[in-house]
């Protein structure tokens, strides 16, 4: 099935000059960049981005972190993205990454993990019209 999936480069993988690095993963993977735009982040969209968590006692860390910087937001399509983009990102801790998954190449910590991507279909939904209207 062809879907669309919602991926933000994150402000610790843009300040250390990482887009190019990270695009690549999904273009040589065959996923093709719908929608690209560089943004400063809002409070109240990173909010909304990390609504799921809201009330957790990291959760005003996550909205600082997701703030302090640009990011790039991005829309990708492509047979069953949404899952082959969980993948290709690695699991949320890259301690435990698989290794080439970006957040093992990239990231450098639970929190500052470089990548986030929609993880079902219903968020992808959600999370394009946060970040694209
Ligand atoms: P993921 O879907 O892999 O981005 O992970 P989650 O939605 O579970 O978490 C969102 C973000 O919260 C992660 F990128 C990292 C952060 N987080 C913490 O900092 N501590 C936690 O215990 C869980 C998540």
């Amino acid at each position: 099935m062809i879907e669309k999936t919602l991926v933000l480069i994150k402000p610790d993988a843009v300040e250390r000059n990482l887009i190019g690095n990270i695009l690549v993963e999904y273009e040589r993977n065959g996923l093709k960049v719908l929608d690209m735009k560089l943004i400063h982040a809002t409070t109240s969209l990173a909010e909304q981005h990390y609504a799921e968590h809201k009330g957790k006692p990291f959760f005003n860390r996550l909205v600082s972190y997701l703030t302090r910087s640009p990011l790039v937001a991005l829309i990708l399509e492509g047979e069953n993205v949404i899952s082959r983009v969980r993948t290709l990102n690695g699991t949320t801790d890259p301690e435990t990454s698989q290794d080439n998954t970006i957040r093992a190449l990239y990231a450098l910590s639970m929190s500052e993990n470089a990548v986030h991507a929609s993880d079902s279909k219903e968020s992808a939904d959600r999370e394009r019209a946060i970040w694209f209207g």
